[in-house]
């Protein structure tokens, strides 16, 4: 057998990257149609912004393989459309059971999680901090602050991501939104449709 290399990365914070990474991408407001709730105020940053990037991630990804782990930054830019503060589409791990680490970086974060019963959950990610999202939670971060949101994640390799099921739901349950002094807060979501038991049964769950 020929054993994979040990690689150093290095986070570089001010920048919010992963230095070594193998991938990257990067989502503008156009990419996040759909996830806010107030259609007018998205149309207006659609219309003034296309292009200017809500958050990148970098990530070093050494195979797929169940049992590697991958590794990556992801940095998000301060803001928010109507009253409700720029955040990562969301997803639950395609391998559903999949667990990952959450370490911040920078910034004033608040992770959003979301079991497939609906229970909502909000953490604190500020740096320093270590968020354990367990198997089966939904999960998405928001930068609540007013600078940039950096943190580290690490999940495994053969996890991959499934946005479909908070299309399919409407959204998350809760929207983190200004509470109208600079802090934030929960708020329900109207377009919010339950899982079907079927639906949750398809996830895997014993
Ligand atoms: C993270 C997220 C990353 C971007 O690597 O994928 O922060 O968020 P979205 O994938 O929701 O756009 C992770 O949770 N990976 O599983
Ligand atoms: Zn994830």
């Amino acid at each position: 057998m020929k054993f994979m290399e040990p690689v150093t990365c290095s986070v570089d914070v001010p920048g919010g990257e992963l230095r070594g990474a193998s991938g990257r991408y990067r989502k503008a407001i156009r990419d996040l149609a759909g996830l806010y709730e107030d259609a007018d105020a998205f149309e207006r940053a659609f219309g003034e912004y296309r292009e200017k990037p809500v958050y990148e991630v970098t990530a070093f990804q050494p195979s797929s393989a169940a049992g590697d782990v991958i590794t990556g930054v992801t940095r998000m830019s301060p803001g928010t459309i109507g009253d409700e503060y720029f955040m990562t589409r969301g997803h639950i791990h395609a391998i559903a059971d999949r667990s990952e680490i959450y370490y911040g970086e920078a910034g004033d974060g608040v992770m959003l999680l979301e079991s497939p019963t609906g229970e909502t959950r909000a953490l604190p990610l500020r740096p320093r901090d270590v968020v354990y999202v367990p198997p089966y939670w939904i999960h998405r971060t928001v930068n609540v602050g007013t600078t940039e949101l950096v943190f580290l994640f690490v999940y495994p390799a053969d996890a991959g991501q499934d946005y479909g099921i908070i299309e399919r739901s409407g959204g998350m349950r809760s929207r983190v939104v200004d509470d109208g002094s600079g802090g934030w807060t929960l708020r329900a979501n109207a377009s919010y449709v339950a899982r079907t038991p079927a639906q949750i049964v398809a996830l895997g769950i014993p």
